[in-house]
C-alpha cells in the first residue's frame, strides 16, 4: 500500500469517525425524576409548571417520540404540548377525551405513555392508563420537526382545562432518531482523504529508471 493510500484512507477514517455521533436512537431524560403539579395551583383547573430537557447538540432528527408518566385522577382534562429549542409546536393530546366523557370509563393516569407519529391508534380508542404508543393529537405530527437538529431546551407543557382533578407528572422523555451532523473539521477529513486518494493514481504511475523519471 502507497503512502498516499494509507495516508489518504487514514483521513477518510478520522473523518468517518468524527461524524458517527448520534447516529442511532437515543434517550434524553430517562431515569430524570420529576414532581410536577398539574395543574400548578388551584383548583384543578390551569398549567403545570413547564418542564424542560437540555437535548446535546449532534444530531439531525428523522425520528421523534415523546414518552410522558402521569398520575391524575382524570386524563381527560389535560391538554399536551412539546416545544421544539427553535420554537416550533404540536399538540401530542387534545380535547379528544373530554369528549367521550359521557361513555363514564375510567381515565385516571397515564403511565408508559408514547406519542409516536406510528401507532395504530389514538387515546380515544385506548384505555387507562394508557401504556403504550399512541397517535399525537389529529392533524398532529412529531415528524414536523424532522430535518432539524435536537440540541437545545426541548420543552413540555400541560394545561388541564376542568375544575377538580389534579395530578402531578411524574416523568417525560425524548425519543429521538437521529442521523449525524455534518462536522467541518470531520468534513475536513474526508476532503483531505478524497484529495489524497485522487493524488493516488498518477503518483503510482511514476516510475524512477536508472535516476531518470518517466511516466509508466
Ligand atoms: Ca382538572
Amino acid at each position: 500500500m502507497s503512502r498516499q493510500v494509507t495516508i489518504g484512507l487514514l483521513l477518510y477514517l478520522a473523518g468517518v469517525v468524527s461524524q458517527v455521533a448520534w447516529a442511532e436512537q437515543v434517550v434524553v431524560g430517562g431515569g430524570v425524576v420529576f414532581s410536577q403539579a398539574i395543574p400548578a395551583e388551584g383548583d384543578g383547573e390551569g398549567w403545570m409548571a413547564p418542564v424542560y430537557l437540555d437535548v446535546p447538540a449532534g444530531g439531525r432528527i428523522v425520528d421523534l417520540d415523546v414518552y410522558v408518566d402521569i398520575v391524575h385522577s382524570e386524563v381527560s382534562d389535560l391538554i399536551i404540548y412539546v416545544d421544539a429549542p427553535w420554537g416550533a409546536s404540536v399538540c401530542l393530546k387534545d380535547d379528544a377525551l373530554y369528549q367521550t366523557l359521557w361513555q363514564e370509563v375510567e381515565r385516571a393516569d397515564m403511565r408508559g405513555t408514547v406519542f409516536d407519529d406510528s401507532a395504530s391508534w389514538s387515546l380515544t380508542e385506548g384505555e387507562a392508563p394508557y401504556t403504550g404508543h399512541f397517535l399525537p393529537a389529529q392533524d398532529e405530527f412529531l415528524a414536523t420537526f424532522n430535518g432539524n437538529e435536537a440540541g437545545g431546551v426541548w420543552t413540555l407543557r400541560i394545561y388541564d382545562i376542568a375544575l377538580k382533578d389534579a395530578g402531578v407528572l411524574e416523568g417525560w422523555e425524548l425519543h429521538f432518531d437521529c442521523e449525524p451532523v455534518p462536522e467541518p473539521v470531520g468534513a475536513l477529513f474526508l476532503l483531505a482523504g478524497g484529495v489524497f486518494f485522487a493524488c493516488r493514481r498518477p503518483c503510482g504511475r511514476e516510475r524512477s529508471v536508472g535516476g531518470a523519471l518517466r511516466r509508466a
